[in-house]
């Protein structure tokens, strides 16, 4: 048996080598990004047998805060008994996300699908008993939404992966069991990428070893002949299409052309009732203005409960973010990244032709707000999402200097939003900026 696993996974890696799709050229991956460039907004669902505890997602083994054994007794209270992927479909699409992911298995090695590659999945070991991917994925598609599946590289359950917990090693080094994992491990994304066909592979868990012991760029090369639209997060040791800070909103905008910041509503990815800490709606808006406001995406986690329901705070955030998104929708989606704080004090966004600058107000505006070093003439100034004109004036041009005034906007009480009001300057060009 030892003998043929072998030999499937050297030619599987051997296979991985052959044929590298062809280099893809900017324009190409330009387009292959586009989706995910305009959709702003996703949501991360972070949905395991940790939720029948509420404890944290297979960290709370692997830190030894519980026993492995009583951390896998969570398999026969995870029911999915009122699953219903069609309602968490709505509410996404409710929310103004374009694209949610899903945790197809975590760290902890338990699989939410039937997957032929061993035997720990909810359909084989809960009370589920059923693929609770596919009626995902279904009812994503059925509302318009793009899907992202989740997959944990690393699997402190497997029996070859060399890590147990942070004090238990199965081995150090050892080819043989490496490579038998690296052959279950490419199966089950196999599994994921034919089956499911997913728009977007958010892997994790890449830390533990470098890409050359993962085959990172064989292995990004075979999901690429399976799925050539498909696209990668980071976290494929560096052979991803994006960036993925995470918790923490960057307060430079990060390096790569693509990026998306994931974050929890509460402290917790998963279901965890003790968890009373949740961002506010308002909190939650303007670190979404800030992320867009400099080019990247925000991936807002919930953490359904073990029966399949989304607990009753995040249904309500979501439910708020959406009638914030629908109103605000012009500034956010299909937009580019805006001017930088010496131009204005906010979140900015600017419209795919550049000619109109949303300026994002987080909070009350004492008096008018400023923008500097504006060279277009602006042609009118509104408020977005209830149309109403407001004054301006600039002030401090001199016709013998080419610096330009300062647009003073007046902004009164009685437009704001009760979350973050947009105001859109519409512009007599493109975006011109002093100086240059
Ligand atoms: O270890 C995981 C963690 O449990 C959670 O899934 C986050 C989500 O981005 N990813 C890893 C930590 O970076």
């Amino acid at each position: 048996m030892k003998r043929i696993l072998l030999l499937f996974s050297a030619a599987w890696l051997f296979a991985g080598r052959v044929s590298a799709p062809a280099q893809e050229t900017g324009q190409e991956k330009e387009k292959r990004m586009q989706w995910f460039a305009e959709a702003k907004l996703g949501i991360f669902i972070h949905w395991g047998i940790y939720a029948v505890k509420g404890i944290d997602e297979s960290w709370s083994f692997y830190n030894g805060y519980i026993s492995y054994d009583d951390y896998m007794e969570q398999l026969s209270g995870f029911t999915a008994a009122r699953y219903d992927p069609d309602a968490w479909a709505r509410l996404i699409r409710e929310s103004g996300a374009r694209y949610a992911v899903l945790t197809t298995k975590h760290h902890d090695g338990v699989a939410l699908w039937d997957t032929g590659a061993g035997e720990l999945s909810v359909v084989k070991k809960t009370p589920a008993r059923r693929d609770l991917i596919d009626p995902f994925c279904r009812a994503l598609r059925n509302q318009g939404l793009k899907v992202g599946l989740y997959f944990s590289s690393l699997d402190w359950s497997h029996p070859d992966y060399p890590i147990f917990t942070s004090k238990e090693k199965r081995y150090a080094d050892d080819p043989v069991r490496w490579d038998r994992f690296l052959a279950f491990h490419r199966r089950q994304l196999e599994e994921l990428a034919t089956r499911f066909k997913p728009d977007l592979l958010w892997f994790d868990g890449d830390w533990d070893f470098p890409a050359e012991k993962w085959n990172a760029k064989a292995l990004r090369d075979q999901i690429l002949r399976w799925l050539p639209s498909v696209i990668l997060n980071s976290r494929l040791n560096g052979y991803g299409d994006y960036d993925t800070p995470e918790q923490g909103v960057p307060i430079l905008p990060p390096g790569s052309r693509y990026w998306e910041l994931c974050m929890t509503m509460n402290d917790s990815w998963g279901y965890q009732g003790n968890d009373r800490n949740y961002k506010s709606p308002n909190q939650i808006i303007r670190i979404f203005a800030d992320c867009i406001s400099m080019g990247g995406n925000l991936l807002l986690d919930i953490g359904p409960k073990a029966d399949g329901t989304i607990p009753e705070e995040q249904v309500q955030i979501l439910r708020a973010l959406g009638q914030w998104t629908r109103k605000h929708a012009e500034a956010i989606y299909g937009t580019q990244s805006g001017v930088s704080p010496y131009y204005f004090r906010g979140p900015t966004t600017l419209s795919k032709d550049r000619r109109t600058l949303y300026l994002f107000l987080d909070s009350r505006p004492v008096g008018p707000i400023v923008v500097k070093g504006l060279k277009n003439k602006v042609n009118r100034i509104r408020v977005v999402g209830d149309g109403t004109k407001l004054s301006y004036k600039v002030i401090g041009k001199q016709y013998w200097s080419e610096a330009p005034g300062l647009l003073y906007i007046d902004v009164p009480g009685d437009v704001l939003d009760r979350q973050v009001t947009v105001i859109a300057l519409l512009l007599d060009g493109p975006l011109d900026l002093f100086p240059k």
